[in-house]
């Protein structure tokens, strides 16, 4: 049972508790930060804000900018004066920025010099821009602060402390406010129970700030647990291993490609100080988990996420792992599978996955919010089946079942198959409109370099592993999969035009 007081500013509780001469963040280049110096930085940066910026409580900040320190400190600093944080990704285009501006009535933005272009050049009616990491004398770093300690903000528990967005794998993007007990909230239910971090463990991996698998796995679990954070810049699966090796990297958390793909490039790395990996974002086949298993000796912890609900909701660690499951509720969590009226399906049966538990999803001005929140459930728009101890097994995203001549067939077991193939890298089988079956299943295919091209062993293969109606009619070979900012895989541009 989570029992935080009324008044609470969740940057003031994740700075407060760690002795000042404690590490807290590191990066591959340069010296790390303590405690203390995180603290002293977050000050400086919350007095500029509330000085002369201007910024007042509940005021949107957009935050952009590459993985550092100083976006983790404007980050906290912007919760720490009671203003609102509003993570974007670095990606993300003048297009997209502007329309998040306007959903968000944004009117103030701290943005990495470096990544200060294309928000510029967004021309966002009414929006000071303030650069961090220049010489300028305007540079929010530079400017003339009191050396005083900043007072943390008032706030309310259930004050928003941060707006972030998602676009799922299309569409118009979705602002997602969350309180500043939400932030403490998945630490002390995801983190707390599953990951159950040490306050030596050093973190690091690849999600971005801008998303909040990357800010909870990076910044809050870590310095609630009084942890040190690798920021990494450049986050692909060779620099993932490189500082793994070179920092001792205990607690990563990555995607599932990014496991398959680290798992082409392992020999030579010394990954024995890792004790606990995180995948999420999408789902982790049991052909991935039981070959990281073999190569690493770590058991992978799966999860499954949203930003709606801020960080993982189902997963498991340890003992309790089943491969090919997502795992249980995690405690503090409720979690059942439903029909489209929201009546719960029988254990085996396959159905919607819905969760209720500390955070819920709040769209900002968003009719997609009835959708989402149903009765009281987060209906995730993911299928799965509960098995008859608890366990919930993935199955697809609602809509990408493929039906084909009255067959249900599920992408993710046919792509779980071939990822058996020692040939396979990557792959994705989607459907596609065929006026005899209604629809046919299309394999898009990354295969390891050197590998010929040759469908008919793939089929063959799969033909040996699965019912004859799961077989793909197809098999397209790609050079890499489309995917969104976030590394999710982007089914929509294969069913439209997967020949990219
Ligand atoms: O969107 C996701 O997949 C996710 C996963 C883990 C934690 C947080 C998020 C948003």
């Amino acid at each position: 049972e989570l029992d935080y007081p009324d008044r609470l500013n969740c940057a003031a509780e994740l700075l407060g508790h760690t002795a000042a001469d404690r590490p807290v963040f590191r990066t591959p280049a340069g010296p790390g930060w303590t405690y203390g110096e995180l603290r002293e930085r977050v000050d400086r940066i919350a007095h500029a804000l509330t000085g002369d910026l201007g910024v007042v409580p509940g005021n949107r900040v957009l935050l952009r900018g590459p993985t550092t320190p100083w976006l983790a400190a404007c980050w906290l600093a912007v919760l720490k004066a009671g203003a609102i944080a509003v993570t974007v990704l670095d990606r993300q285009r003048p297009q997209e920025l502007a329309t998040m501006c306007d959903i968000a009535l944004v009117r103030h933005a701290l943005c990495d010099i470096r990544s200060v272009e294309d928000l510029a050049k967004a021309d966002i009616p009414g929006l000071r821009i303030t650069t961090y990491g220049g010489d300028g004398p305007d540079d929010l770093l530079n400017r003339p602060v009191p050396g005083t300690p900043y007072p943390a903000v008032d706030t309310a528990a259930d004050d928003v402390a941060l707006i972030a967005f998602t676009s799922g794998t299309t569409g118009r993007p979705k602002g997602c406010m969350h309180f500043h007990r939400d932030v403490l909230a998945i630490a002390d239910t995801f983190s707390r129970h599953v990951l159950r971090p040490r306050a030596d463990d050093v973190f690091t991996g690849s999600p971005p700030l801008g998303f909040t698998f990357g800010l909870g796995g990076l910044v809050v679990f870590p310095l609630r647990a009084g942890a040190s954070s690798l920021l990494l810049e450049q986050a692909g699966p060779r620099h993932l291993l490189s500082a793994i090796t070179a920092h001792r990297v205990s607690v990563l958390f990555t995607a599932p490609t990014a496991y398959r793909a680290m798992l082409e490039e392992l020999d030579g790395h010394d990954l024995s100080s890792l004790r606990r990996c995180v995948s999420a974002g999408e789902n982790l086949p049991a052909a991935t988990w039981r070959a990281w298993h073999e190569r690493t000796g770590v058991r992978l912890i799966n999860g499954i996420g949203a930003t709606e609900l801020l960080h993982i909701f189902v997963s498991a660690a340890d003992e309790r792992i089943r491969p090919g499951t997502t795992g249980v509720p995690v405690p503090g969590w409720q979690a059942r599978v439903q029909d489209t009226d929201g009546r719960p399906v029988a254990d085996g049966e396959p159905g919607l996955l819905a969760v209720r538990g500390p955070v819920g999803c709040r769209y900002l001005a968003d009719p997609r919010q009835r959708v989402y929140v149903r009765d009281g459930w987060n209906v995730t728009g993911d299928t799965y089946v509960r098995e008859p101890d608890g366990y919930l097994r993935y199955v697809a995203r609602a809509d990408d079942m493929i039906i084909s001549a009255g067959y249900n067939i599920a992408g993710p077991e046919v792509e779980d198959a071939l990822l058996r193939h020692p040939d396979v890298m990557e792959t994705a089988v989607v459907g596609r409109p065929d006026e005899a079956r209604g629809q046919v299943a299309v394999a898009y295919t990354v295969l390891r370099e050197g590998a010929p091209h040759d469908p008919e062993a793939l089929r063959t293969f799969l033909l040996s592993e699965l019912a004859p109606y799961k077989c793909p009619r197809e098999f397209v070979f790609l050079p890499a999969l489309p995917r969104t900012a976030t590394g999710k895989l982007q089914r929509f541009r294969l069913r439209t035009d997967g020949d990219q």
